[in-house]
């Protein structure tokens, strides 16, 4: 058994309505336990500023599933939810699932890094983390709640629950 954490980002089609529609859907993943999920944040678009708005939350999970069959999951989620993949980086998308840690484990090959390699510096990862698990040690040994008290906000703010 494993426990992730996955971060969730949408900004179009009704963002806030595509958050909970994934936790729906992370809910029946098999082999999978849901643990827990971040309040609902408001962030400002890292990269390209002529886009809406992001909603972010973070969940955690405990599983069964490899590293990459729960990736296969994931996308098949991203799929099913519409995402259209485009070549602009960091640009609009109706659902981005990031596995951002499992346990202790570091991954690099060619489908999959973990730790996702943005999330420390993400404050719209960070700061659910650290509302969650603020206890929690990164691989590298880092603490989430330290990593929180480094970054800037940058307007990020609470504006909902997920159920
Ligand atoms: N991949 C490798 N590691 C992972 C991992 N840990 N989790 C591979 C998930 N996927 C991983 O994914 C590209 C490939 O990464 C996948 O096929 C998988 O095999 P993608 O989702 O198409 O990549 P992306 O998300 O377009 O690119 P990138 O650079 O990862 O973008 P991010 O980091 O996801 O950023 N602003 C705010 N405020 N909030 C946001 O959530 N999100 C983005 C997208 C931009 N700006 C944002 C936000
Ligand atoms: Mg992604």
């Amino acid at each position: 058994m494993s426990t992730v954490y996955i971060g969730l980002g949408s900004n179009l089609d009704n963002p806030a309505q595509q958050l909970q529609g994934a936790v729906d859907s992370l809910k029946s993943l098999p082999e999978t336990k849901f643990i827990l999920a971040s309040s609902l944040f408001s962030s400002k678009p890292m990269g390209p500023q002529d886009q809406p708005d992001y909603m972010n939350a973070v969940v955690c999970i405990e599983t069964e599933l490899s590293p990459l069959a729960l990736l296969d999951q994931l996308q098949a989620i991203e799929l099913a939810f519409g995402r259209v993949r485009k070549d602009e980086r960091w640009g609009a998308r109706v659902l981005d699932l990031d596995i951002l840690l499992i346990d202790d484990l570091v991954i690099e090959n060619e489908r999959l890094t973990v730790p996702h390699y943005g999330m420390k510096v993400r404050e719209f990862v960070i700061y659910p983390l650290a509302q969650i698990n603020p206890e929690l040690v990164l691989p590298d040994g880092s603490n989430v709640t330290q990593l929180q008290e480094k970054i800037d906000d940058n307007g990020l703010i609470i504006v909902g629950e997920l159920r």
